[in-house]
């Protein structure tokens, strides 16, 4: 057996998990968060090679998190939330310039809650687009509205290149392994909502505490 990044992606998977993010007081659980990313870069691994370099990025900064998260002080992870106040607390982030807490959970968060805009962005477009549609090109609409403003010129560069090969829209929505369009896009009109709520949440939660531009 593969590693969990290897097997087969599912949409339905991904949405589930999202749907546990959410805690009835509306903080956000770190576990499920996590799981989220996990689905999603099982997804990106099988698009293929090319999109190695970022899937690498986000599996580092999911386990960074699944560390805290099982750790000695796994308690003080169970939601974003009670890790802010945790890791602020306790002096644990650094707030302005890189330095002795250079893999804090807050600012490995924000790098992953960042990507979550352009997901939100991209699989809005992906939803209400029509058969013809590049793929392309609302992945990096998508990440010049959001992403990319994070982002130095060799990234963008390098990410604007992976974007070039992506499949087109009937195949990637095969990929998600749904069914038909019509189903898929039902499913993301599902999905997008969650995945705004989540975000939603957490950049306000960020923006209250002036954690938005964390090194
Ligand atoms: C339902 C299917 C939808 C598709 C799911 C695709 C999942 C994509 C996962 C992307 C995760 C990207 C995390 C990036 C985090 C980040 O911004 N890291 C940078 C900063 O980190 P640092 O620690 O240095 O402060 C880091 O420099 C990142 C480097 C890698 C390049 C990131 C390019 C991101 C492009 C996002 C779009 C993915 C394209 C997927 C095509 C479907």
């Amino acid at each position: 057996a593969g590693s969990q990044e290897d097997q087969k992606f599912c949409l339905q998977e991904v949405l589930d998990t999202f749907k546990l993010c959410l805690s009835e007081k509306k903080d956000v659980y770190l576990e499920h968060y996590v799981a989220g990313w996990r689905g999603l870069v099982k997804f990106l691994n099988s698009l293929g090679s090319v999109f190695g370099f970022i899937s690498k990025d986000a599996v580092n900064k999911i386990n960074i998190l699944v560390t805290y998260l099982h750790g000695e002080n796994g308690s003080q992870y169970v939601t974003v939330q009670s890790m802010v106040k945790y890791e602020l607390d306790n002096e644990l982030v650094d707030l302005t310039k890189r330095g002795s807490h250079p893999e804090s959970g807050c600012r490995t968060l924000l790098r992953l809650h960042r990507a979550l805009r352009w997901l939100e962005l991209f699989l809005e477009r992906l939803r209400t687009s029509s058969e013809d549609s590049k793929t392309s090109v609302m992945c990096s609409e998508a990440y010049n509205e959001s992403l990319s403003q994070h982002h130095p010129w060799v990234v963008r560069k390098a990410a604007g290149m992976a974007f070039c090969v992506l499949p087109g829209r009937p195949a990637f929505l095969e990929v998600m392994n749904v069914g038909p369009p019509e189903q898929v896009v039902a499913m993301l009109g599902e999905a997008v909502p969650l995945i705004s709520e989540v975000y939603q949440i957490t950049e306000e939660l960020y923006a209250q505490q002036n954690l938005l531009d964390l090194p």
